[in-house]
């Protein structure tokens, strides 16, 4: 661990635990606050205020008296961009501050915030920088108006005020992919971060702070889903809503958003397949679908948990998957050795021993794993199921957990109907050496992310979001901008 002063970081974390509204650091009305835990230890890390409805309708209308009113309303997008910048750097600055925070609050060995969740925050902070000055129009050429020209041009507008609900598996990054467009383009915001795990987002509060952003335009209120989190959605202050999470709590953000016709991105996880066809580079491919079912400990949104494998190299997969599982050192998530950590909380450990109960009741064969070993703390073994059916519940429900159902097709098109025989449609892998095949199947696959001997090549340039109950919209890239503006044409008869 060497550098990382354990101490400090704690003191920081007290120090945070509050509520940030307007510019200021303040308890909750009630001065309520809720448990935040260590999940590899099942320990009290810190106790974070906890907003009710009247901290979300007062950091509702800071962040709508800094769009209306505010320095922020008057700012060009240049100098809007050069405080993303900044805020990015201060981010790298406290990279290893922020894994730490990470893995204390979500049991994941530091390594994994430490090579993807602290670049990817900072990289797609930095993407929407570039941004915030080049969110341009379009003029578009028409017939005229009752026999006199015009001259119509379009405008991206910022939506407004963006509230956004953020999940606890990187909470870190999503908060980001949800604050930089919507501050590139001059949106403010009002962030609810998961109660399982807020700390990062607070920390991030403190860097917005320090990089000088003007009061109200970030505000970051943890509490209860049901509490905050539904005040938030409610609220008609509020102008989008973009959420990530579970289906079940997305229709009801949808039907609260429905009210004042509030915009709405839905991100609700998946169920993504990883087809291993005949031709595949097998070490390649096992490698990759390890690391699809087991990084974050399977709380991936795009976990590849559905593997499906020509069947004449059905059995060598197994074999090796079950192996690649077996392997992997579970543990303490601070010793370099871990290769997996805990479950993010006692709930998430139970939701995962349920499914792997129910996939044994369904009739599926545990190859690997399928227990928790003893000890504190909510660990849970890398688990293979073979024997399993696409119609089965391990197969077709989000388990988020390091739980894979490895499956034989015969015929390349019975594999694209398996695999788009479900509900989900975020993301997708196919393992293949022939590229002709690779675009063919590409097309074919019903998932808003097609990769192709590779397992989630996610990046802030390419847009990300789902199909069918996946979600609503995308983020990142382009879409990301598009999706916290409006496009409003102004025609002028000459
Ligand atoms: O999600 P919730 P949970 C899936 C995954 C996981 C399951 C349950 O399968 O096992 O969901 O996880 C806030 N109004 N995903 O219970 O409840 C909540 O406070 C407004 C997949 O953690 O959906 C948190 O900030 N907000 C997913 C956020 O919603 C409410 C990532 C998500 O919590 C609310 C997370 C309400 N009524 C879970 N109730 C992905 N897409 O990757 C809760 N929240």
């Amino acid at each position: 661990m060497g550098a990382i002063d354990l101490p400090a970081v704690q003191a920081a974390l007290e120090a945070n635990a509050r509520l940030y509204i307007g510019g200021r650091w303040v308890d909750a009305v009630d001065r309520g606050t809720f448990d935040v835990i260590n999940p590899a230890q099942a320990t009290l890390l810190a106790k974070v205020a906890a907003a009710k409805p009247e901290d979300i309708d007062a950091a509702v209308r800071a962040a709508r008296h800094q769009f209306e009113h505010g320095e922020w309303s008057k700012m060009n997008g240049v100098e809007r961009g050069r405080l993303l910048y900044r805020l990015a750097e201060l981010i790298d600055r406290d990279r290893e501050q922020l894994a730490m925070l990470e893995t204390l609050n979500l049991g994941r060995p530091l390594q994994e915030p430490t090579i993807l969740d602290l670049p990817m925050a900072i990289d797609t902070v930095r993407y929407f920088a570039g941004w915030a000055d080049k969110i341009e129009g379009r003029t578009i050429p028409t017939p005229g108006y009752f026999g006199r020209p015009t001259h119509s041009y379009t405008v991206r507008e910022p939506v407004g005020v963006v509230g956004a609900i953020t999940p606890w598996n990187t909470p870190l990054m999503i908060a980001c992919w949800k604050l930089a467009p919507a501050l590139a383009a001059g949106c403010t915001v009002v962030i609810k971060p998961s109660e399982e795990a807020p700390l990062t987002t607070l920390h991030l509060a403190k860097l917005v702070e320090e990089a000088n952003f003007p009061p109200g335009v970030v505000n970051v209120v943890p509490g209860l889903g049901e509490v905050a989190g539904a005040a938030l959605t409610r609220h008609p202050g509020v102008d989008k809503i973009s959420f990530t999470g579970s289906p079940e709590v997305g229709r009801e953000v949808m039907r609260a958003a429905a009210d004042g016709f509030k915009r709405v991105a839905l991100e609700l996880g998946g169920k993504s397949p990883q087809i291993i066809l005949d031709d595949a580079d097998l070490e390649t491919a096992v490698g990759g679908v390890a690391l699809g079912l087991f990084f974050n400990q399977g709380q991936v949104c795009a976990a590849g948990t559905r593997i499906f494998v020509h069947r004449s190299r059905y059995d060598q997969v197994l074999q090796a998957l079950a192996g690649a599982a077996n392997a992997i050192r579970l543990g303490d998530p601070l010793d370099p050795g871990t290769n997996m950590g805990s479950l993010v909380s006692l709930k998430q450990l139970e939701r995962v021993s349920d499914y792997v109960r129910t996939g044994l009741g369904e009739g599926a064969k545990i190859v690997a794993g399928g227990n928790r070993p003893d000890g504190p703390g909510y660990f849970f073994r890398p688990t293979i199921f073979a024997n399993a059916s696409n119609d089965m519940r391990i197969a077709q429900e989000e388990i988020f957990g390091p739980v894979g159902a490895v499956m034989a097709f015969d015929e390349t098109d019975e594999a694209i109907n398996l695999a788009n025989a479900t509900r989900y449609g975020l993301a997708a892998t196919i393992w293949t050496r022939d590229v002709s095949r690779a675009h063919q199947l590409a097309a074919r696959v019903r998932a808003g992310a097609v990769a192709v001997n590779g397992w989630a090549p996610i990046d802030p340039r390419l847009p990300w979001g789902g199909f069918k109950t996946s979600g609503i919209g995308r983020e990142l890239g382009w879409n990301g901008i598009v999706a916290v503006t409006e496009e409003k044409v102004i025609t002028i008869v000459l």
